[in-house]
């Protein structure tokens, strides 16, 4: 097991995102192998590592200054075991093959656990829309699908949104698409309403962190009623798990962006979340506005030099990351417990460090991984595809109540896999374990290919 993890590093030195990616799946599947001894023989660790297809491709585009400008767009096809390549694509600097290859792993697992016929596959590009007008952004994404669309379609490979890429990007990257292809077609996830999207697709990922949070309350009889959350993040995953907390009776007082963070001690009622909602959604401004509007809110700046996070070192009973990978490290995990944290519940991909995950299944706290926790938003993506097949919109209570549903199942499923392994209670095992056994048995079914 370790020489794959080996492996995947002498393949590739620079992809660290993506060891440890691997390595925590690999770790977590070790049990299975042992029952296994096809799968062995069969490598299917050393497949299910290497993605079907990486396609790498220049952006170029033209600033509104006139100013040529070139980025590198990426498309990871994983795995098609279950299903269409499915996964985002991430608008963001940081943007690298190791960052797009471990968040297409991730999803090949995710993806499994919703009970959905999807494969797994991510994209993206170092692309920053950040201060970027209307104009350039719509440049950039006609310019990105004038070579995506020869690698995606609805049955083949369907890109969402991801960091950086909401209802804005999808919408022009849609327009682009069917221009080329003269075909109206379920492509892309994440659609606007009126042409084509899904009701609660916005919602849903962050409902869903909040919904899985739920299921965990409910294995010690308790609920999200009175509880205070520290949330991470000011997008749309964020937003969402800040209004579900909410409805479901608890507290919410942080949110952050990649400048800094505000503590709101009396916590983000409604009106204040539709002001967060205006300034990211509509002005794309910054969070510490918030602090400027409610002045009993305190804004910290991030301080490059700290070597954790003081968001996370607030009294709550629960933690909701929702901005991106490997924003809890060690300390932070630590300071969570100390400030009496009990449940993690992740919207954002791989946000915890593999030190701050081995301390909180050391104290046996409500750990729910991103694969898992998160699933809600890929999951109503599955729902927004079987309703552009069928030409119909579903309403918002049905598509609401299918995503409890699923992920009630995901937690279910979660559970029994880890008990049958003998590792009750362990959700990241939980979701390594079922993700994999079910994509595994689906490769060996067709064959080795
Ligand atoms: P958005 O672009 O809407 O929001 C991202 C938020 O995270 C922003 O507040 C952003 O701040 C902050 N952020 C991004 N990068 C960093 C960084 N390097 N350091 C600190 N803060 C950062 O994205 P989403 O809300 O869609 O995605 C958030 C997370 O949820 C990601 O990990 C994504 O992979 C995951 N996810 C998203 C799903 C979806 O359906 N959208 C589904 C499942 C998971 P700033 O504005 O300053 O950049
Ligand atoms: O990480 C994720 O699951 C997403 N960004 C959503 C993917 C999707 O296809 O809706």
């Amino acid at each position: 097991m370790d020489a794959i993890v080996e492996m995947t590093k002498s393949r590739d030195p620079e992809q660290y995102e993506f060891h440890q990616a691997v390595k925590e799946v690999v770790e977590s599947v070790k049990p299975v192998l042992d029952r296994n001894p096809e799968y062995r023989q069969q490598a299917v660790l050393e497949r299910i590592t290497e993605p079907e297809r990486v396609v790498m491709f220049r952006v170029p585009w033209m600033a509104d200054s006139g100013q040529v400008k070139v980025n590198r767009g990426f498309r990871v096809e994983m795995n098609s075991a279950i299903g269409p390549y499915k996964g985002g694509l991430r608008f963001h600097p940081s943007v690298n093959l190791g960052i797009i290859k471990f968040l297409a792993f991730e999803q090949v697992f995710k993806n499994s656990l919703t009970t959905l016929a999807m494969g797994g596959g991510k994209g993206g590009s170092d692309f920053d829309p950040k201060g970027k007008s209307d104009n350039e952004v719509m440049r950039f994404c006609q310019s990105f699908m004038a070579e995506l669309f020869r690698h995606i379609g609805a049955n083949t490979d369907v890109p969402a949104g991801d960091i950086g890429v909401g209802a804005r990007e999808i919408g022009y990257l849609f327009g682009m698409y069917k221009k080329i292809k003269n075909e109206f077609t379920g492509v892309l996830t994440g659609k606007s309403l009126n042409w084509g999207g899904s009701l609660i697709r916005p919602e849903a990922t962050g409902y869903g962190v909040v919904y899985f949070a739920a299921e965990m309350m409910q294995t010690r009889d308790e609920t999200l009623e009175g509880k205070t959350c520290l949330v991470s993040g000011s997008g749309n995953v964020a937003q969402f798990t800040t209004q579900k907390i909410l409805d479901l009776g608890g507290k919410v007082v942080t949110l952050s962006d990649s400048a800094g963070y505000i503590y709101d001690e009396k916590g983000i009622d409604r009106d204040k979340l539709a002001f967060v909602m205006e300034l990211k959604n509509l002005r794309r401004g910054r969070i510490y506005e918030y602090a400027d509007k409610y002045p009993e809110a305190v804004y910290t700046p991030v301080d490059p030099n700290l070597d954790y996070n003081p968001l996370w070192n607030h009294p709550a009973q629960c933690a909701m990351p929702c901005a991106t990978q490997n924003e809890i490290n060690e300390k932070d995990a630590n300071n969570l417990l100390k400030n009496g944290v009990y449940l993690v519940s992740e919207g954002a991909n791989m946000p915890s460090t593999p030190e701050a995950v081995d301390i909180f299944i050391d104290n046996t706290i409500l750990y729910g991984p991103g694969k898992a926790a998160n699933a809600g938003g890929v999951a109503v993506s599955g729902l927004e595809m079987a309703q552009n097949s069928m030409r119909l919109s579903w309403p918002r209570d049905e598509v609401d109540d299918r995503l409890k549903q699923i992920m009630h199942s995901i937690h279910k499923t979660c559970v029994d896999a880890a008990t049958s392994y003998g590792q009750s209670g362990n959700y990241v095992a939980g979701a390594n374990i079922a993700g994999f056994v079910k994509v595994v048995n689906a490769m060996l079914d067709q064959g080795l290919v």
